[in-house]
């Protein structure tokens, strides 16, 4: 099933490439706006709410993209996209960006053509279990009845792990995230997987959090990064090199709060080439020299992307953990800014 939709998102990117010609940078100056695709049910992570305004951090991504590229945060086009479209609707230039929660795999990167930026966020896979059930640990699971998301890393990552410590264990797919947790939360498996901020998401939510517990340990890595199609290297380098920026303004202090401060009157030569005061790296890249300035106004330096979305200044709290600078015990860095 899996190997079939590969194979067919293959085909559609066959397609699209014949007839693709110019890099993706130009067509989206041209047209005026960029297309992204990403979920429109979950705060924090992407939501639409009644007013019409997105948010969440795979939406701040675009809005990101749109302010490096635009000079402003709002010449984004959203789409939501479900599980099941979100690769085809990449493939066939629907949207110029999918940013909904898609962890990068070799396959993923070498057989679908798409290229992923980051990772930005570097999460795992996790478990949250029914606390009636006394399991605190992996190790207690053999013979559970697990449900789990299909077609998503997480259902491969499950069988592996089991059959890897020769456990065993009894799937109960769903077809997207609402029935998922609904299977769950109505007692149908003894324990639901998925990463964990998503996972503390949808308990949040429950008046029977408490009856519910996280693992505290993850059974596999799973490192999400925003796609795109091969084929654009000036688009991917532009958004790699955002993303990278974004790590590069926290560990050198630059904030939402203090970037026109910094471009007016800092004198640390990293700063004044991060914010293009000195240099001409954004224009080289096809953008403004001041793009990095337009991206940090927009969506802050990557710690408060991550803290106003998801972090300690959201009602999430998801902890920082491998997303914090490599120099604060994280894993998070970037590549000289130079
Ligand atoms: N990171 C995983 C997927 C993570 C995941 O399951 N995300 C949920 C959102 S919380 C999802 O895609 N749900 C599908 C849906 O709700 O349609 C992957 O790339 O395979």
């Amino acid at each position: 099933m899996r190997r079939r939709l590969l194979n067919v998102v293959a085909a559609v990117i066959g397609l699209a490439a014949t007839s693709a010609s110019a890099e993706l940078l130009d067509e989206i100056k041209a047209r005026g706006e960029l297309t992204c695709g990403t979920m429109d049910y979950l705060a924090g992570i992407g939501f639409l709410d009644d007013a019409g305004n997105w948010s969440g951090f795979d939406v701040d991504f675009c809005k990101a993209a749109s302010a490096a590229i635009f000079g402003t945060p709002d010449k984004v086009k959203f789409v939501a996209v479900t599980g099941a479209q979100k690769f085809p609707a990449l493939a066939s230039g629907e949207i110029d960006i999918l940013s909904r929660s898609v962890t990068a795999t070799i396959s993923r990167d070498t057989t679908l053509g798409f290229s992923y930026i980051g990772p930005n966020m570097m999460t795992g896979q996790g478990l949250m279990v029914h606390k009636s059930t006394g399991a605190t640990d992996y190790d207690q699971m053999d013979g559970a009845t697990i449900c789990v998301l299909a077609g998503t890393v997480t259902e491969r990552y499950l069988a592996d792990y089991f059959k890897a410590k020769g456990m065993s264990f009894t799937p109960v797919a769903a077809e997207n995230g609402d029935q998922l947790f609904s299977m769950y939360f109505d007692n149908r498996c003894d324990a639901v997987t998925m990463e964990p901020p998503y996972l503390a998401i949808r308990r949040q939510k429950m008046s029977t959090a408490e009856e519910h517990v996280i693992f505290e340990d993850v059974i596999a890595k799973s490192y999400e990064a925003p796609m795109i199609r091969e084929g654009s290297p000036r688009f991917y380098k532009l958004l790699q090199w955002m993303h990278y920026g974004m790590v590069t303004a926290e560990e050198l202090g630059v904030t939402k709060a203090n970037v026109d401060e910094m471009v007016a009157s800092s004198t640390d030569p990293r700063v004044q080439r991060l914010l293009g005061v000195e240099g001409t790296i954004g224009a080289d890249m096809g953008t403004t020299n001041d793009w990095m300035v337009n991206v940090i106004k927009a969506v802050g330096n990557y710690g408060e992307f991550y803290d106003n979305n998801l972090g300690a200044n959201s009602p999430l709290q998801v902890p920082r953990g491998l997303n914090a600078l490599l120099r604060d015990g994280g894993a998070l860095t970037a590549p000289g800014w130079q």
